[in-house]
């Protein structure tokens, strides 16, 4: 570690900076602090590295198949040999991605012929991955919303907060997640956001709520426009897991309803798992603007800021995107498999609760059954997760949450026989 506070001077031993004389020389970076690892990706590199045969993957949200591998979209196998036959050149894209991506996204996104996009008020573009977009947000709120706080619900992704706070923001939650009664603090959610400064960013989970699976009701989603409007606020959606709550759809029910009150917000959306493309980096952000003047503006500061970070998205996750999305033939197959992945982890859900509901009739697991999504909360203590990790061998993040998709038909017996002896 580093000791001394010389300023930079050149000639230590080895490359070393040397301090003032008498202090001790250091190297460059000795002064870092050692990354402490992120909790959800750390952890499935741990459960890659566990030798166990029987081990049980409920970390990471990733959707896993019945054979517990991650499955290649036929649409997607089929969009990639298209591109490969086509062989075009790969300039860059566009700073803002691909026009026939950004199309597709918001067609996807709003509905055909939606009046806020034949209106020309929603900025897309093609970000690299979702996180890509929510970084993109959170830096152009920073430079031209500079004051705005940022309001997250207790829990969250662990990733909002640190992308926000990274992008220099103020970050605060507010209440979401009741664990008496595995429901929504609806009343409370809504005292806070009702007493925060107009101009606040208000982070939601348009489905599919990460980490808990709890979602708010349409009502309540009802409930939530005049609030935002009438208090200034500025709703940022998160919508990484379209298709996997009700279907492709009505998982777009929040995004429309905001559109539809003529709201101004952000929308982060992800094909990582709605596509199983994970590494390709597919995602996107629009914002929904006043008119089409700001919308250009906007679009305009967004180019902005990914030119000078990362310059210019994903030539092949467009392709992909793009291709899947506007050919009727790659499309239907697209909802079909993702109406398959869903009711798939519906079956899970289903078959982890009768199993716990029959080893444990005293509890309620009915909250499997209604949590929305990839993921479930299950009240887990981390001493709990621990031991499910060390003498089971299944990985869950410590919160508690797992990912359903994880479970398969030859596994799920096992774990939830290993979850009834950790809550005994
Ligand atoms: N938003 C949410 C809510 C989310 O859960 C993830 C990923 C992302 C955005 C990022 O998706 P992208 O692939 O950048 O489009 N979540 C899982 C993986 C991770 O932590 O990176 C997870 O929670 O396990």
């Amino acid at each position: 570690m580093s000791a001394g506070s010389g300023g930079l001077s050149s000639g230590g031993p080895g490359g070393q900076v040397g301090g003032a004389a008498g202090t001790a020389p250091r190297t460059v970076f000795g002064h870092l602090e050692p990354y402490a690892g992120d909790p959800i990706l750390s952890l499935n590199e741990a459960f890659q590295a566990d030798p166990r045969p029987d081990k049980v993957n409920l970390s990471i949200g990733i959707y896993f198949d019945d054979a517990g591998r991650i499955p290649v979209l036929d649409c997607v196998r089929r969009a990639e040999a298209q591109m490969l036959e086509e062989s075009g050149p790969k300039p860059y894209l566009p700073i803002e991605g691909s026009a026939a991506m950004r199309k597709a996204v918001q067609g996807l996104l709003f509905g055909a012929g939606h009046e806020a996009v034949a209106s020309g008020r929603v900025a897309t573009l093609q970000t690299v991955g979702s996180s890509g977009g929510l970084r993109v947000g959170a830096d152009f709120i920073r430079r031209w919303l500079p004051g705005a706080q940022v309001w997250i619900s207790d829990p969250s992704w662990d990733n909002h907060r640190a992308m926000f706070e990274g992008a220099g923001l103020a970050v605060h939650a507010y209440p979401y997640y009741d664990a008496a009664t595995g429901g929504v603090r609806f009343d409370a959610m809504r005292d806070t956001l009702a007493g925060l400064p107009a101009g606040s960013i208000v982070l939601l989970h348009a489905c599919c709520h990460n980490p808990t699976g709890v979602d708010l009701s349409r009502a309540q989603w009802e409930a939530l426009v005049p609030l935002l409007r009438e208090r200034g606020l500025i709703p940022y959606l998160d919508l990484a897991y379209q298709g996997y709550g009700d279907g492709i759809e009505e998982d777009a029910f929040a995004l429309r309803l905001l559109a539809a009150a003529g709201l101004t917000f952000f929308v982060a959306n992800s094909f990582s798992k709605s596509m199983s493309v994970y590494g390709e980096r597919a995602g996107a952000l629009s914002v929904v603007c006043a008119d089409r003047a700001e919308a250009e503006l906007v679009l305009g500061q967004l180019k902005a800021t990914v030119r000078r970070n990362y310059s210019s998205p994903s030539i092949h996750a467009a392709g992909i995107v793009a291709r899947v999305l506007a050919d009727p033939v790659l499309r239907a197959s697209w909802e079909a498999d993702v109406a398959a992945m869903r009711s798939r982890i519906q079956a899970m859900r289903r078959a982890l609760h009768d199993v716990l509901a029959a080893k444990r009739p005293g509890r309620d697991f009915g909250y499997f059954l209604t949590q929305r999504g990839m993921f479930s909360y299950t009240g887990l203590a981390a001493a709990q997760v621990d031991r499910l990790r060390e003498e089971f061998g299944v990985y869950l993040v410590r919160s508690g949450r797992i990912c359903v998709a994880g479970l398969n038909s030859g596994n799920v017996e096992r774990t939830a026989a290993a979850i009834a002896a950790v809550v005994a």
